[in-house]
């Protein structure tokens, strides 16, 4: 909580850290009665901490308190997988609540809440514990900084209980002269930026401890979560009569796109700095984060994987070679072109995407003459709200596709399943027409107190819009003429039915714009049998509560199962965000429904108590990915001879239905 104030340390009985001032609030209790009573008496909780060796904490502050932190740039890498084996090599429950009281009051805030939530997440003493939203304690990556003041004004006049909720504007960033700006409710959307920053905290490219890196499929993983986030962003900028997004691959050339971010560091006390149109990557030489690196050096390495994957192999550092395969390849590339430290030649391949996150990200203080820090594009929490993001994401996508072209396709027996044949899909949504699914506008209210230092205690409420849809239902009629019961996994994915020009679409291009919906096993009985899954079921997301975890009478109690259940690891698609706005006429889509030989799909492993629910995107903490295919299947590979478009390429086991997705310009309050 509060990641800016300090901890208040009474010396009790037991004796604390033997160091003079070892805690910022020794120096308040001279002065300040509040103060001492605001951590003193009033303290809500009290928690007794243990005696133990000072830590050894000069790398990890080094980073300064008041600087920004990011991941990318490999100095602070560095800083953070120190403080990661700090938290994680400690003994007890009890010596990390120690080490990390201590360590709390000197070390970079986001530095600070970063290594212990990695550390958290992997210890096996801590893994059942509840992470608070990330939105909760950093708010200011999250919403427009003139939120803050009202916020303040209102907290401190109005008692809690009588506040009311401030409105985050709803689109703040730029007006309607930018045609970019139609896309602010993805770009901007909390729950989709939660879900990219989560993601990273999952896997994590760098850390002292190859275990935390080192999880099954996770370079495929990188690969395929941003493929669909990319897109998922094409279908979003369809249903506002924008083209597909034009890849980054010149990297010489201007970025057209500006971002304004309107957003100011709590920590730092500076602005994200912006973009302006038109600016051009330069080479970086600054110092203070000890990056000297040309856009060339990116060329270079861009250069040598392309190289790879048209070889078939890369190549290691005792010049071995790699195989670039049909299984493993796209493992083997994520965590290359990623880069993580699980690629196989980081001085040859380099560090392709992180660095071109850190030259966008300074582009506009390439050589610190300015002292201004990094934009939006250096931290995985404000990624996504800058256009290029996509762009950038678009070319990185564009090389592993380059890969996949390069795998046989696959053949009929690789998708059919025989005796199983698809005979009818519809999607209901409630109340509504079938096959017509609905979206909305709808306003949320997030608690920031978490993150608000110095403000009087008690919620405070922020309300958000964000786009929504009517829950809806698949139906699907399966014949399973085996004569044996038999076990599926059902794949469903939506789809543009045209193009931007309303063009037909080839196969080759439609497939990298099916994104998944749903993925579950179903049992058949021999016959005919009917699937019913509703839309909140969905493997790819999390339900709305977990995104935002505000309402505080919707919390499971504290220590009970369904805390454990519901703590999990946050990562997952928002729901809110299962499909795209669509347009207020309908977007024409196709909803295709596969079901796969569960005999080929499955992983022998245990899944009860582990979390598995949004799989599709996050994999399932501690196990195996709980999908034998590879991920996108069937669409990651370019189709067969003679299945050009969608239709020719179904085997009796698939089928698609026209959807329409239809925009109504509504607000609903969500009732909580
Ligand atoms: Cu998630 Cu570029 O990897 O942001």
């Amino acid at each position: 909580d509060r990641p800016n104030e300090p901890v208040f340390m009474e010396k009790g009985k037991a004796a604390v850290f033997d160091v003079p001032d070892k805690f910022l609030t020794d120096r308040y209790r001279p002065i300040s009665t509040e103060v001492q009573s605001r951590f003193g008496e009033k303290a809500e909780q009290r928690i007794p901490v243990r005696d133990i060796a000072i830590p050894d904490l000069r790398i990890p502050m080094s980073l300064p308190r008041d600087a920004q932190f990011s991941l990318f740039i490999p100095a602070h890498r560095r800083i953070a997988g120190r403080l990661i084996d700090i938290f994680m090599g400690v003994r007890s429950v009890e010596d990390l609540q120690s080490v990390a009281v201590y360590a709390r009051d000197r070390v970079n805030p986001y530095l600070f809440n970063y290594s212990l939530s990695v550390a958290l997440l992997h210890r096996p003493d801590t893994k059942g514990l509840d992470l608070p939203s990330f939105a909760q304690n950093f708010p200011d990556k999250f919403v427009d900084s003139q939120v803050f003041r009202q916020i303040r004004e209102e907290a401190t006049v109005v008692p809690e209980g009588s506040r009311m909720p401030i409105t985050i504007p709803r689109d703040y960033t730029a007006s309607d002269l930018e045609p970019e700006h139609r896309l602010w409710y993805f770009r901007e959307d909390l729950g989709i930026n939660l879900h990219h920053w989560h993601w990273h905290l999952v896997y994590p490219f760098e850390a002292g401890n190859r275990d935390v890196v080192n999880k099954d499929r996770r370079g495929e993983l990188f690969y395929y979560m941003h493929q669909q986030v990319v897109a998922r962003y094409n279908l979003e900028r369809f249903s506002n009569n924008l083209a597909r997004v034009v890849r980054f691959n010149n990297l010489r050339e201007p970025i057209a796109e500006g971002y304004f971010p309107k957003m100011d560091s709590l920590v730092s006390s500076r602005a994200w700095p912006p973009r302006f149109e038109d600016t051009k990557l330069s080479d970086l030489n600054r110092e203070l984060d000890q990056i000297n690196l040309d856009v060339s050096d990116l060329e270079r390495w861009r250069d040598r994987i392309f190289e790879a994957i048209s070889q078939g192999f890369a190549t290691d550092e005792s010049g071995n070679q790699v195989p670039l395969d049909d299984v493993r390849g796209i493992d083997v590339l994520g965590n290359m072109m990623e880069s993580s430290i699980l690629s196989p030649n980081r001085r040859l391949y380099g560090d392709f995407h992180n660095m071109g996150h850190v030259f966008i990200s300074y582009s506009h203080d390439p050589d610190h003459r300015h002292l201004e820090s990094f934009g939006v594009m250096g931290d995985s929490a404000t990624a996504m709200r800058d256009p290029v993001f996509y762009r950038w994401h678009a070319y990185i996508d564009d090389i592993f596709q380059e890969h996949k072209a390069r795998l046989s396709p696959y053949s009929v027996p690789d998708l059919s399943y025989d005796g199983v044949s698809v005979t009818g899909v519809q999607v209901s949504p409630e109340g509504g027409r079938p096959n017509v699914l609905q979206t909305f506008w709808q306003q949320s209210d997030v608690d920031l107190s978490r993150g608000m230092d110095f403000v009087p205690r008690g919620n405070v409420f922020a309300r958000f819009t964000h786009l929504q849809h009517t829950p809806f239902t698949y139906t699907i009629n399966v014949n399973n003429d085996s004569g044996a019961q038999r076990f599926g996994t059902v794949r469903i994915f939506l789809g543009p039915k045209t193009d931007e020009r309303g063009q037909g679409m080839l196969f080759k291009d439609q497939r990298l714009l099916m994104i998944e919906l749903d993925k579950f096993v179903v049992s058949l009985n021999p016959g005919q049998n009917t699937i019913r899954r509703r839309s909140t079921e969905s493997s790819v997301t999390i339900p709305f509560d977990r995104t935002f975890r505000n309402l505080e009478a919707s919390r499971p109690a504290a220590g009970s199962a369904e805390e454990l259940e519901f703590n999990f690891c946050g990562c997952g698609w928002p729901n809110h965000m299962l499909i795209p706005k669509g347009l207020p006429e309908g977007l024409r889509c196709e909803l295709f429904v596969m079901i796969s030989n569960y005999d080929q799909d499955r992983i022998e492993q245990q899944l009860v108590g582990s979390c598995s629910d949004a799989a599709s995107y996050c994999g399932v903490r501690d196990r195996l990915y709980p999908d034998r295919r590879a991920m996108g299947y069937p669409f990651d590979r370019l189709s067969r001879v003679g299945a050009d478009r969608l239709i020719n390429f179904l085997t009796p086991n698939m089928s698609i239905v026209d959807v329409v997705v239809r925009h109504e310009n509504r607000v609903a309050l969500r009732n909580s």
